[in-house]
């Protein structure tokens, strides 16, 4: 039976919209840990951990919370890896998006150690690729992709003893329609491959997963890092960020039974879910929806073969 860890960050600090502290508990309210235990998985779910206070102040030197971040995404960092050598599932349930350097530090210096090939599937309706010196906010949670890389502060680019801890290479992002100027430019430099809103509709999700998949095998750990504002507002309106035109419904599901169906997922992390924003919990009950497809549980029903 496989075990799932659960992790909870309760932090805003890589936010400027308060609230996304509250998503782990939001997310255990939705029927997290029973959906999880219907799929006859063990789940252990480990509590929140523990961190610096928001301070609520401005950027420094184009940062926002920087200490504030290092503390907790080693936090998080030195959790999942625990969960990882224990030979346990961790999702981590955040919390803004920024804790998802650690735990994609830790996922990949798992895969670097054990020989595994790393495939990082990043949704999203933001690229998260900013730097201090070009990011419109400074708001770390829009920056775990280039600190992933290799470029950000030193502290938080380098968790697992080395950096970068990805290449362009092991991520694909789906769902992206909004970039700011300097992160279309640090995307193109970097070659990071991207299946924006654009080519969702005009290639279906279907193609676009097919190719987010393309290269992985037996020996390859899926990590997917799903921030909710990658779904479409109408139907998740509990985010800080939301951005109109994200994927509906369905096209979301079926993202999740094409993960589910490969039988490779390693790691996952849930983040950016604002229940102060939510209405009756809505949100996190999607959420919990989603991963119940992502372990398997599938509505299809087989046309008898002809
Ligand atoms: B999220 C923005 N690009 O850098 C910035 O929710 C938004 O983790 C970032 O995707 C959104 O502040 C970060 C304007
Ligand atoms: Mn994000
Ligand atoms: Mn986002
Ligand atoms: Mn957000």
């Amino acid at each position: 039976m496989k075990t799932i860890s659960l992790i909870g960050a309760p932090t805003d600090v890589g936010a400027s919209v308060k609230g996304a502290g509250m998503g782990p508990d939001a997310l255990r309210v939705a029927g997290l840990v029973q959906a999880l235990e219907a799929r006859e998985l063990a789940v252990i779910d480990h509590g929140n951990l523990h961190g610096p206070a928001n301070p609520w102040q401005a950027p420094i030197n184009g940062l926002r919370h920087l200490n504030e971040a290092i503390d907790w995404n080693q936090a998080v960092y030195d959790e999942v890896s625990s969960s990882l050598k224990l030979g346990h599932m961790p999702m981590m349930l955040g919390g803004d998006h920024c804790l998802a350097i650690g735990s994609i530090s830790a996922v990949a210096k798992h895969c670097k150690d054990t020989g595994k090939k790393l495939r990082v599937l990043w949704f999203d309706a933001h690229a998260d690729s900013n730097l201090s010196t070009i990011s419109p906010t400074g708001n770390i949670h829009g920056m775990p992709v280039a600190c992933l890389m290799g470029h950000g502060p030193e502290q938080l680019i380098a968790y697992g003893g080395y950096t970068p801890a990805m290449q362009p290479n092991e991520i694909r992002q789906i769902g992206i329609r909004s970039v700011d100027d300097g992160e279309r430019q640090f995307i193109h430099d970097m070659g990071i491959p991207v299946f924006d809103m654009r080519y969702i509709d005009e290639h279906g999700m279907r193609a676009v997963m097919l190719k987010a998949l393309e290269g992985v095998d037996d020996n390859t750990h899926i990590h997917v890092s799903f921030d909710l504002d990658c779904l479409d507002p109408d139907i998740a309106p509990g985010v800080g960020t939301a951005v109109l035109g994200g994927p509906t419904y369905r096209e979301a599901q079926l993202c999740m039974e094409m993960i589910a169906d490969t039988g490779l997922l390693g790691s996952l992390d849930i983040v950016e879910l604002n229940p102060a924003l939510d209405l009756r919990n809505q949100t996190a009950i999607l959420a919990v929806d989603l991963i119940e497809s992502l372990f398997g549980k599938s509505t299809l029903v087989r046309m008898a073969d002809k």
